[in-house]
């Protein structure tokens, strides 16, 4: 049982010991003291990262809804589990207590049921955040559907090509959504996708903005009528320790988007554990993370953690800066939020905004802060550490990804003393290790290096939809028996970790994770575009922002560059979608080239970071003379 909920110091320490020295023993006693299970496992954990496979409760039983609902009931079938405040701060927040998200995830599971969903099938899910995003997510878990949520600011065209990709059948949306003061027209965007995606067969659409839509027979069906005649008790499947539980999409730095594929059992059992310790969540705690479900974050610490540990989860369908900079800290008074989790990209455009947003609030029910998704400055820190905790509230600065599933390096709030712009150690079970450039591990501290993970934990990723080679290529393949994150890392005198940063061609811009490559692709289809580079720059607020290099396939005398770049970014909010639009568009006689062939985008990167004394030797390209070009036309 101690185990279970680290509250010092020395107490990380010991637990963190225990669990690298015998982690099958471990996680198994985690496991067996916190969790319903139908069955129990005949094998903690069988491993190779070489293959790779990993499989963890291996032949156990479970439904994931189980636990994060119905064991609930008796005990707390009437505290708030889902809170939702909605755009509008006019319109009353809805609290939804565990028995009633119980009957609304039975009755949306019937309906999935009703529509010819069954275990295995995909369901998309395409939803602004709205209780029904929570809700359709657990009835797929609930029935054994694998969802897919995706993220409702994606394009037509990114939407089609990630149902494509898991062939989903069915695809949940809505009418369309709110934010801030925008109306968005998500249902058209879905009619958009749906002409080439053979695959689907339902479209259900729930109803939230009442904009007039169009409903194609025998394919859209409104949500609520069907709801409103369902059953509200739904068996739960049961399902295996390794049944895939969802799919959720990545940026790759090349090529399509990657479909990572996260199972039932280990997933829940890291991300409820994480979530217990990393927020120090206690009863009758008010928990709130800022992040979309449609993001890995929203999944593992909006619903699946929080609902598994019996919390109170908020959910927010609104932006920071509406109807007012003060909407965060005014929801944290109206709710008293006790522990806040947000984005270093929010965090900065907050505290440009001045304290007075800030004042007006009574924050004194924060107890712990946390942030995540690249890497917080010092000023950010700072910033939120005094405005926001009072410096009377740890600031959990976690690092993780979609691949992990859950928190790996992070403090343990009153437990491990921070340091600004540190994640400081791994969580408990998590072996990191800092690789050098020839695959060598880097021992020691005070050393910098790529960031590897030598040892599974329960809730990595297991592949990659359809594409395992990809998996192996991409996260096993750099170095020798070791997951390679992409990131890199430094590790500090006494051992801290502090993340610097991607070391591959994703570019973190707004806390979204964007490959080069397909921004790259939607440029290049412009037909007077010959070829396109884009990297990352810094920028105050959104951390990164992007700057293409394109060349054109006439010199481009006489075209009207401004249009240009319009046009360009046309196209990368029609492919990708708005977030990954260029802040800057450089046109140029050419780009920098290996001999082999290959754009040197590190040397692009130099020049637009205003970094020129930093390019290298860069005599050895194929074409030298065209980066002193570059430089001078630098915008
Ligand atoms: C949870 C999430 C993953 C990438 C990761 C890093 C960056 C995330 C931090 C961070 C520095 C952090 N999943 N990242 N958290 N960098 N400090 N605390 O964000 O798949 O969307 O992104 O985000 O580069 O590899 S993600």
């Amino acid at each position: 049982m101690s185990n279970y909920h680290i509250k010092a110091f020395e107490e990380y320490f010991q637990v963190y010991r225990k669990s690298v020295r015998n982690p099958e023993q471990f996680w198994e006693e985690i496991a067996e003291e916190h969790f319903v299970w139908r069955k129990k496992w005949s094998n903690v954990l069988s491993w190779d990262f070489k293959n790779p496979e990993v499989k963890w409760f291996e032949d156990a039983k479970l439904n994931i809804t189980e636990n994060c609902l119905d064991r609930h009931l008796s005990t707390k079938g009437d505290k708030t589990a889902l809170l939702f405040e909605a755009n509008d701060p006019n319109e009353t927040a809805e609290h939804i207590t565990y028995k009633q998200l119980h009957a609304r995830v039975c009755k949306f599971a019937n309906v999935l049921k009703e529509k010819g969903i069954e275990k295995g099938d995909r369901v998309c899910i395409y939803l602004p955040m709205i209780p029904e995003l929570a809700i359709s997510v657990l009835a797929c878990a609930r029935i054994g559907a694998i969802h897919s949520v995706i993220f409702a600011g994606f394009s037509a065209t990114a939407l089609s090509t990630r149902i494509n990709d898991c062939d989903a059948k069915m695809i949940i949306t809505s009418d369309g959504s709110y934010r801030g003061a925008k109306t968005i027209d998500l249902k058209g965007i879905v009619d958009e996708a749906l002409n080439d995606t053979p695959g689907i067969e339902s479209v259900l659409v729930a109803k939230r903005t009442h904009s007039k839509i169009i409903m194609k027979d025998g394919r859209d069906y409104w949500l609520q009528p069907l709801l409103d005649e369902a059953n509200e008790n739904c068996d739960a499947e049961i399902m295996d320790a390794e049944d895939p539980l969802f799919i959720l999409y990545t940026s790759g730095s090349t090529g399509k988007p990657k479909g990572m594929v996260h199972t039932s059992a280990g997933y829940m059992v890291y991300t409820a554990y994480t979530f217990k310790n990393v927020f120090q969540y206690k009863e009758n705690d008010v928990y709130w993370c800022t992040a979309d479900i449609g993001w890995i974050t929203g999944h593992s610490y909006i619903v699946y953690g929080p609902l598994a540990n019996g919390a109170t989860t908020v959910m927010f369908e609104g932006v920071p800066s509406y109807p007012d900079y003060g909407r965060f800290w005014n929801i944290v008074e109206k709710h008293k939020v006790t522990q806040f989790y947000t984005a270093p990209t929010a965090i900065r455009a907050l505290a440009k905004q001045g304290a007075e947003f800030v004042d007006k609030y009574d924050l004194s029910s924060l107890k712990v802060l946390g942030t995540v998704g690249e890497p917080i400055n010092e000023e950010a820190w700072h910033w939120y550490d005094e405005n926001i905790g009072k410096k009377k509230s740890p600031i959990v600065d976690t690092w993780w990804q979609t691949e992990t599933g859950g928190i790996m390096i992070t403090p343990i709030p009153f437990s491990t003393p921070t340091k600004p712009t540190y994640a400081t150690l791994p969580f408990i079970g998590i072996q990191p290790a800092l690789m050098d450039e020839n695959g060598k591990e880097i021992n020691g501290n005070q050393v910098e290096g790529r960031l590897c993970i030598k040892f599974p934990w329960p809730s990595i990723a297991r592949t990659i939809w359809g594409n395992h080679k990809r998996y192996k290529e991409t996260y096993f393949s750099a170095y020798d028996n070791m997951y390679f994150t992409g990131d890199g890392a430094l590790r500090d005198e006494v051992g801290y970790y502090r993340i610097t940063g991607r070391v591959d061609d994703v570019i973190i811009v707004s806390g979204h994770n964007l490959g080069t490559a397909p921004i790259e692709d939607a440029i290049n289809e412009h037909q007077a575009v010959s070829e396109s580079a884009i990297v990352g720059f810094p920028h105050d607020v959104k951390g990164n922002a992007l700057y293409g290099y394109v060349t054109l396939k006439d010199s481009g005398e006489g075209q009207n560059h401004d249009h240009l770049r319009k046009e360009i970014n046309q196209l990368i909010t029609d492919r990708i979608g708005p977030i990954a639009k260029l802040d800057k568009i450089q046109f140029t006689n050419g780009l920098p080239k290996t001999r082999s062939g290959k754009i040197m985008r590190r040397i692009l990167r130099k020049i637009a970071c205003n970094e020129t004394d930093q390019l290298g030797d860069t005599s050895t390209l194929l074409n030298p003379e065209v980066v002193q070009e570059i430089i001078k036309n630098t915008l």
